[in-house]
């Protein structure tokens, strides 16, 4: 299959046509599709929007809480000027295992929802005429699904999913989908790593072509000068005086890739790049072998009823809230996002730690109350998680680390978020998922998983294959909290006085409460506003006390969309942000906080920068 996990782009070589638009939509809760084969076509439609999720456009409760087979399709256009081309249609996502077809063949098949694939469609298309492409979708969960949940069928013969994670199912074609169309010799992948040499950086590159000519490489500054050119399909590139990417301070340098034939250019591909190193030694976290100190959120893609469907609108607006309260990182919590927040926190100056969907991990529908009540769920006994889940674990982290591995935004790869980590076979799976992304990553970045609160040294048997330590602790909400907030404090000193000794660099990926915008009360009470800057307050003292605490991502950046339930008020109300993205008093005391972190601090004599 040609174009690999390469964006779309159009170049001098390459063209690219968007089929987002109105899809014809079709609901298939018997799995009767094939059967009757609507794979060449689909009768008695809706008219659905894609990118988008199905299930807040509806004004009924079937339509929302849908599980099982959906259908898609529309026609597309293909003109005779690409006969000796390689026509591809590429899916930004389809949520969660999809099955393509094109002119009633099937073309392709993928199972993860948040990573994008190709349907190679050279042998079935009719040119100077209409193609139809249909694609059957299934949003159900189960142990072996990343995320992982479970479906049931209700008395009147419904399904529903039942999700082992905290935000909406939503699910469907929710990124963009293109007709990409490229030359028959053309560039597949290329990949990229850094090393500093004093003023100057090397960039080793390796770039994958189908055929045998020639590879060059041009690279260009931010004005458009050209700074260094290369030959060869591997090799060295010197930047002489780097412009490096940091934190909230970007460089990008444009890198074109050629195939030529002599001056005959046979494919172009161009890529921005921003040269950075990423490290840990000790418990400190360095880019560019400057220490670190990540400030900023958890977040979601999630939206009023666009759902999980990429809007780069509210992209736009998200990225202009980090950077209005001083933050200088976030977590794609829990799964990878769309591809243009990578390229926008590359240009930013945005700082991600990148997370696979493996989460659910953990036998139960409200997870973290569970854990903390105390429920072991054994998650890791099962049989079926050593073959079937970590074989789609690791087939989304290479699907992850391909489409993701040259951002310079990209500096930790979350590997899961609050895992079972109490069994004792937990520890050789984390063992090998972490072996692997090493082995994938040619950047060697830093591996975390986000931990639940029962994963504390002692009981947990999972942290020590972790570079960086990712805690989300909740002291002061799911437990010890109101009156009880100054015993929360104390039995967080007491797991933190364990951290201290491990020797890692500690983030704390999730803390937060659920506030609703608006409620307040004197003297506080839980959900209110003053008890939410009670709790933030202890939080940052907690930070503040431990050295080897390297960063802090607040949960969550804004509300979001949950399963319905009698712990959830319409969804989690955790937000610094409301769901249309207005600050809660808490967003002002943060970025008080935040701005004054990013200055220049002093430190054991010696001056050093936080970001
Ligand atoms: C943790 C989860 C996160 C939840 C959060 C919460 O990682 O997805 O939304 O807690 O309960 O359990 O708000």
């Amino acid at each position: 299959m040609a174009n690999e996990l390469l964006y779309p782009k159009h170049t001098l070589t390459r063209s690219v046509v968007s089929l987002d638009g109105m899809w014809k939509f079709k609901w298939d809760p018997a799995s009767i599709g094939e059967k009757e084969n609507w794979q060449s076509g689909l009768q008695h439609t809706e008219w659905v929007p894609v990118p988008s999720s199905f299930n807040d456009l509806f004004t009924d409760k079937d339509s929302r809480e849908y599980a099982g087979d959906f259908w898609y399709e529309r026609e597309f256009f293909v003109s005779s000027d690409w006969k000796d081309k390689d026509l591809d249609v590429r899916f930004g996502c389809a949520t969660h295992k999809a099955v393509v077809y094109v002119n009633g063949k099937q073309m392709t098949s993928h199972v993860g929802g948040f990573l994008p694939f190709n349907a190679s469609i050279n042998d079935v298309v009719e040119y100077d005429a209409y193609n139809r492409i249909v694609v059957k979708i299934n949003n159900e969960l189960d142990a072996t699904t990343l995320p992982v949940g479970k479906s049931i069928t209700l008395k009147n013969g419904k399904k529903m999913v039942k999700p082992f994670f905290d935000f909406f199912n939503y699910a469907g074609l929710q990124r963009s989908v293109s007709l990409v169309i490229t030359p028959k010799e053309s560039i597949i992948d290329f990949t990229v790593k850094h090393e500093l040499k004093g003023e100057d950086a090397l960039v080793h590159y390796d770039v994958e072509t189908t055929g045998e000519h020639p590879v060059e490489i041009e690279v260009y500054d931010e004005s458009s000068h050209l700074v260094a050119v290369q030959t060869g399909k591997q090799n060295t590139i010197e930047i002489k005086q780097a412009n490096l990417w940091r934190p909230l301070d970007a460089y990008l340098y444009c890198f074109r890739v050629l195939i030529k034939d002599k001056e005959t250019i046979i494919d172009e591909y161009e890529e921005e790049i921003g040269i950075r190193t990423v490290e840990v030694k000790g418990d400190k976290f360095y880019i560019n072998e400057e220490e670190v100190y990540l400030t900023g959120y958890g977040k979601h893609m999630d939206f009023d009823v666009i759902g999980r469907g990429m809007d780069p609108v509210v992209m736009k607006r998200d990225f202009e809230l980090i950077k209005w309260s001083g933050a200088n990182s976030f977590r794609t919590a829990h799964y990878p996002y769309d591809e243009l927040f990578y390229q926008m926190a590359d240009r930013e100056g945005i700082v991600i730690i990148d997370e696979v969907a493996a989460v659910g991990f953990l036998e139960s529908t409200k997870n973290f109350l569970d854990a903390a009540g105390g429920k072991v769920t054994g998650f890791f006994n099962y049989d079926i998680v050593h073959q079937e889940t970590k074989k789609n674990h690791k087939n989304d982290m290479y699907e992850l680390i391909q489409r993701d591995k040259n951002h310079a935004s990209v500096c930790i790869w979350s590997l899961l978020n609050e895992p079972d980590t109490l069994s004792e076979r937990a520890t050789g799976y984390f063992e090998e998922i972490f072996d692997y992304a090493w082995e994938l990553d040619v950047q060697k970045r830093p591996r975390t998983f986000a931990s639940i609160g029962t994963s504390i040294p002692g009981k947990c048997n999972c942290y020590q294959v972790c570079d960086i330590v990712s805690l989300n602790r909740y002291y002061g909400w799911y437990f010890l909290n109101g009156f009880e907030l100054s015993d929360a404090e104390a039995f967080f000193h007491q797991e933190m006085e364990l951290w201290q000794d491990v020797g890692k660099p500690v983030i704390f990926t999730e803390y937060g409460t659920d506030t609703v915008n608006g409620l307040d009360k004197l003297p506080s009470v839980m959900w209110s506003e003053t008890y939410q800057k009670e709790y933030y307050d202890l939080y940052h003292r907690m930070f503040d006390y431990y050295d080897c605490v390297v960063g802090e991502q607040v949960w969550n950046f804004a509300d979001f969309q949950t399963v319905e339930g009698k712990n959830r008020m319409n969804g989690n109300k955790k937000g610094i942000f409301t769901r249309s993205r207005q600050p809660k008093p808490i967003a002002y005391l943060l970025k008080e906080r935040w701005e004054a972190l990013a200055g220049v601090q002093e430190g054991d004599g010696e001056t050093w920068h936080l970001i």
